[in-house]
C-alpha cells in the first residue's frame, strides 16, 4: 500500500494565540515545538494555511447590527449568495486575521522554512470558511483553495493535520479532507480549541466518517518508519 503522507498546518496565526490575539485560543502557541516536530519530516507536501479575511468579513461581530452582533455569542444565519435557501448558521468572532494585518502573520517561531505552500482562505466578505479546502455551501459551492488540487497533484494518500483551532479551522478542513477521500489524521496533541467541552463530539463526529486522531509521537514514528 503507497503511503505518500501530507501535512497541513492550520491557521498559527497571531490573532488566534496568546498574548495579543484577538481571537487567542488558551495555549495556542504552546504547540508549535510539536508542529515544528512535524514539520522536519520528510512529508511529501507541507502546507501551512492563513485564515486571511477582509475588514469587512461576514463573520465579524463589528460587521452585524445590535443586539445580535456580540463577539463569541451571537450567531448568524449565513445564506448562500448563489441560493438564498441554503443557509449556515454561523458563530460571530471579533474582527480577526485581517489581510495586511500584524494579527494575520504566521507565529514567527513557526518553522515557515519548511513549508511548501501557504493556503489562504476566507477571502470572500460573503461567506465563512473555516475549512481550508471550501467554503461549506455545496448548492453550489461558493469559492474554494486549490489545496485539493495540490494534494491529488502530489499523488498524496495520507493527510495529516495540526493546529488552530481544532473545533473549527482544523476540524473542518479535516472533515473536507476526508470527504476528499485522503486518509485522514489529526494530531491531537498539536491542536488546541476555541472551547475544550466541545471536543469530545468532534471526536465522536470523526469516529462517524473515518478520520484518526493520533498522537504526535505516533505520528512522528509513522514517518520516520516510512
Ligand atoms: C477560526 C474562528 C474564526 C479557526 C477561524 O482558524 O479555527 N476560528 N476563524
Ligand atoms: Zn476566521
Amino acid at each position: 500500500m503507497a503511503f505518500k503522507p501530507a501535512l497541513v498546518v492550520v491557521d498559527v496565526q497571531e490573532d488566534f494565540c496568546p498574548p495579543n490575539g484577538s481571537l487567542a485560543v488558551q495555549e495556542g502557541r504552546d504547540i508549535v515545538p510539536a508542529l515544528n516536530a512535524l514539520l522536519s519530516l520528510p512529508f511529501v507536501i507541507k502546507i501551512a494555511t492563513k485564515d486571511f479575511h477582509p475588514q469587512d468579513h461576514i463573520s465579524f461581530a463589528s460587521n452585524h447590527a445590535p443586539p445580535n452582533n456580540k463577539p463569541f455569542e451571537s450567531m448568524f444565519t449565513i445564506a448562500n449568495p448563489h441560493n438564498p435557501g441554503e443557509t449556515q448558521e454561523t458563530r460571530l468572532w471579533p474582527d480577526h486575521c485581517v489581510q495586511g494585518t500584524k494579527g494575520a502573520e504566521l507565529l514567527p517561531e513557526l518553522d515557515v522554512s519548511q513549508v511548501h505552500h501557504i493556503v489562504e482562505k476566507g477571502q470572500d466578505r460573503r461567506v465563512e470558511m473555516y475549512s481550508a479546502f471550501a467554503d461549506p455551501f455545496t448548492s453550489p459551492n461558493v469559492t474554494h483553495s486549490n489545496l485539493a488540487q495540490l494534494l491529488h497533484e502530489k499523488g498524496v494518500t495520507d493527510v495529516y493535520i495540526a493546529g488552530l483551532a481544532a473545533d473549527y479551522c482544523v476540524r473542518f478542513t479535516a472533515l473536507d479532507a476526508r470527504k476528499e477521500g485522503f486518509n485522514t489524521w489529526v494530531v491531537g496533541d498539536a491542536t488546541k480549541a476555541v472551547d475544550p467541552a466541545s471536543l469530545p463530539d468532534v471526536r465522536k463526529e470523526y469516529e462517524k466518517v473515518g478520520i484518526t486522531i493520533v498522537g504526535k509521537d505516533e505520528a512522528v514514528q509513522r514517518l520516520k518508519d516510512a
